[in-house]
């Protein structure tokens, strides 16, 4: 019996100077984790001098009892305490490692981002009318059929309403703008006259997507009113845009009669196709790829805008953004610029 005593009297100072020892060495969860499996698991050592007691005759149990209950209670208060400092202690490492955090620091091999090349695009459209005097602005892509439509003077039963199938919302009278010429309404009837702005901006049309469509694609549009406005203004705007953006390659382009119900008379122009020599699929085996519309404004746009036909006019032009890089860079397929291809953007 007394040997008993000894032995169970030693392993509780065992336990208790290995605890305190391992408890002071841990430094993680992963660490802690591990002790308390060791200590207070349940096949750990103090399970195992519990199982001890159940060996011990009864009147030893009431002697050594009380102590491993003592010693139960104060083991896993211990560990409670160092548990909560070492939650603490992690916290608080946590915060310093985000305020050093460099944001701006570089890490060799990432993958950089860079522009899209239709933003780039974007870009070279303002900077060119910007060169020329022109302001930038802006317009909602969530329409209202007066601003799509009847102001620019397509009114209901028009037949170019079914030539542009039209995304309607549920709420009557509001759609996805079908083309950015809407922005010249807005800015006309907020400014009036003179104004010269540039305008760029995502449209959607129910159309199907080949090598030269797609259902959502972006505008420029651009558009000078002022006194005395003629179409050779507007031609030789157009032919200055057009040598600037393509950096006065050998880029053939021709200029034929259009018909847009809010210019009067309206022209378009194309470009030569830059993919084949003989017609393919993104020029429609025509050879020509149809690059903007435009035209001298119709007086009832004006009129629409409270501007005065006999004392104002001017010209509008739009086209397709797309269209634009896929000449300048040599992208023969639409989708292209549309998908998330890292390997195609990264060349730009
Ligand atoms: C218009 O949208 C007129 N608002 C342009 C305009 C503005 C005319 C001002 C007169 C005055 P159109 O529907 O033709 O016109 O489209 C203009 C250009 O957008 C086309 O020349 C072409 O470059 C591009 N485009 C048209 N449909 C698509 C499509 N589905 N996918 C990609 N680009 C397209």
């Amino acid at each position: 019996m007394i040997n008993k005593d000894k032995n169970i009297n030693q392993k509780i100072k065992d336990f208790n100077i290995e605890l305190e020892q391992q408890l002071a060495s841990v430094s993680s969860n992963e660490q802690l984790e591990k002790l308390r499996i060791t200590f207070f698991g349940r096949s750990g050592k103090l399970t195992e001098l519990m199982d001890a007691m159940k060996e011990l005759s009864l009147e030893d149990k009431k002697i050594f009892g009380p102590a491993l209950n003592q010693l139960k209670k104060e083991s896993e208060q211990n560990y409670n305490n160092k548990k909560n400092n070492l939650e603490q202690e992690l916290r608080k490492l946590e915060v310093l490692k985000k305020q050093q955090f460099d944001v701006t620091a570089y890490k060799p091999g990432q993958l950089e981002g860079s522009q899209h090349v239709l933003t780039k695009v974007i870009e070279q459209i303002q900077d060119i009318f910007i060169s020329m005097g022109y302001k930038i602005a802006d317009g909602p892509e969530l329409e209202t059929e007066f601003y799509n439509f009847e102001a620019l003077n397509i009114p209901k039963d028009h037949p170019a309403r079914d030539s542009q199938d039209t995304f309607w919302f549920d709420v009557p009278g509001l759609l996805l703008r079908t083309q950015t010429s809407t922005i010249q309404v807005h800015q006309m009837k907020t400014y009036g006259a003179p104004i010269a702005a540039i305008s760029t901006g995502r449209v959607y049309r129910q159309e199907a997507t080949d090598a030269s469509h797609d259902f959502a694609f972006s505008q420029y549009e651009g558009f000078f009113v002022d006194k005395n406005i003629s179409m050779g203004n507007l031609l030789a705007t157009m032919k200055t845009f057009l040598q600037e953006f393509f950096e006065k390659k050998d880029i053939e382009i021709r200029v034929r009669p259009g018909f847009f119900p809010f210019v009067e008379p309206g022209i378009e122009i194309d470009a030569s196709c830059p993919f084949c020599k003989n017609g393919c699929s993104v020029c429609k085996k025509t050879r020509w790829i149809e690059l903007l519309g435009a035209g001298l404004v119709h007086p009832n746009v004006l009129k629409c805008c409270n501007i005065d036909p006999e004392k104002h006019n001017g010209f509008a032009f739009g086209g397709g953004i797309e269209r634009l890089a896929m000449i300048k860079y040599g992208i023969n397929d639409i989708r292209f610029l549309h998908g998330a291809n890292i390997d195609f953007l990264k060349q730009f």
